[in-house]
Order: structure tokens, then sequence, then C-alpha cells
């Protein structure tokens, strides 16, 4: 029998992006206990056009499954809705301190702009911080559009933002996202040695040490 002591999940990773793109299906593919899942058919909240699948469920809440990591600690997985109305549910889940998947369709173009949309609508440069973009059915696509041509549009969001292939039916491929995804929260994050430190920003305080000190 398992004890649970403390809070069973310190940390949490959000899977927000576009109808149908695979984040309840990340969400099984991960999660180490049986998911609690807020689908319904789609012909009970109209959906309009479905796109490439013939998935007959949305999601109209938060999926929530557990993963347990390599040292052992409980991460909290939590899908959003991709459709639009349902904002109050995935700006619940921004608006903690969880590391954010964002999944595109990596194998058609309109995904560069629909990227770009969707960090707008997650938030701003301190959300940013803590999303990394994954695309999915890249095994599937017609040549385009380029890795490079992803690679670009989100530089101008952030200048390393970690950005993946991934398929999210493979379980393999939904933990690294992830882990990649937790990496960013590490309060200490070193930055890459080829960025130029921004100009606006020529003094840094003497202690450099920012480590979080609310558990004082
Ligand atoms: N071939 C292929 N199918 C994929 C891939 N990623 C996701 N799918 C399929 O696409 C569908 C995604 O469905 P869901 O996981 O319910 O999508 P969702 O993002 O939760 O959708 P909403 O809750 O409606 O926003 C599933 O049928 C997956 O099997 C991929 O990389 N390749
Ligand atoms: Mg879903």
């Amino acid at each position: 029998m398992h004890t649970v002591l403390g809070p069973t999940t310190k940390r949490q990773v959000a899977f927000v992006g576009p109808l149908g793109v695979g984040k309840t299906t990340a969400v099984r593919a991960i999660s180490d206990v049986p998911v609690v899942s807020t689908e319904v058919m789609r012909s009970s909240v109209a959906v309009g056009p479905r796109r490439e699948t013939d998935k007959t469920t949305t999601t109209v809440g938060i999926d929530y499954g557990e993963w347990v990591a390599p040292d052992g600690s409980r991460v909290g997985v939590l899908g959003t809705p991709g459709q639009l109305r349902f904002a109050s549910a995935r700006a619940s889940v921004v608006a903690r301190r969880a590391s954010i998947v964002l999944w595109g369709y990596g194998d058609r173009s309109e995904t560069v702009d629909e990227m770009a949309e969707w960090l707008l609508r997650i938030g701003d440069e301190h959300v940013w911080a803590r999303t990394i973009v994954a695309l999915t059915r890249r095994e599937g696509r017609d040549g385009e559009p380029d890795i490079a041509e992803y690679r670009r549009r989100l530089g101008r969001f952030r200048a390393d933002m970690p950005l993946v292939e991934a398929d999210p039916r493979e379980r393999d491929d939904v933990v690294r996202v992830v882990m990649t995804a937790l990496d960013l929260d590490e309060p200490q994050r070193p930055k890459p040695a080829e960025q130029p430190e921004p100009a606006e920003h020529p003094e840094h305080p003497e202690h450099s040490d920012q480590s979080t000190q609310e558990t004082a």
C-alpha cells in the first residue's frame, strides 16, 4: 500500500494548443494514474469543422494525470481545451506556475502563424519563459513547413524557446517533451553562453543568487 505524504505533485506541466492536436492523447500517454478527463462528444458542443482527425470527443475542462519522474517525484500533467471559448479553464492553468507545452500541427504552414497567436493568447514574456513548443504529425508532412521557419518565428517571442517534434501517442515522446518543459522551471537556469546580454539591463545585483526563498 502506498502512503502519500505532503503535496502529491510539486510540479505541473500544462498542455495547450488547438483543437484536436493531441493534448488529451498526450496526457493519457504519459500518465501513471488513470486520467480524470473532461471530454464530451463533439456533437454536444458545436465545434465547427473537424481538423484532420476523426475523433468524436473534445475537452471542455481540464484533463488531469500524473507522471512519476525518474527521481521519484510526481508531476501533475494537465490537458486544457483547444476551443477558444473555454479560455477560463486554460487561464486557470496558465496562471499557476506550471510549465507549458504549446502543441501545434507540424504538418501545415499555417501553424507558424497559429503558434504565434497562441503565444499571445496565453500570456506575456513571463509565461513564454516557461513555455516550449511541440510539433505533432511530423511523420506524414509534405516537406514543409521547415522547422527553421518555426524557429525564426518563435525567436521573436523568446530567443531560446525550445522547439521539439513529438507524437502525443508515444509515451517516450511525451516524456521527452515534459522533461524539456520542466527544465525551464529551474529558477537558476543558466543562460546559453552565446546569448548576448540585452543592453537595457547593464547591472545585476551583487547577489546574483536568486534562489527562491519562499520556504525559509
Ligand atoms: N498520425 C498522427 N495522429 C496524431 C498525432 N498527434 C495526435 N494524433 C491524433 O489526433 C487526435 C488528437 O485528439 P485529442 O488528444 O483528443 O486532441 P486534443 O488536443 O485533446 O483536442 P481538444 O480537447 O478538442 O482540444 C487523436 O486521434 C490522436 O491519435 C500525430 O503526431 N500523428
Ligand atoms: Mg482534449
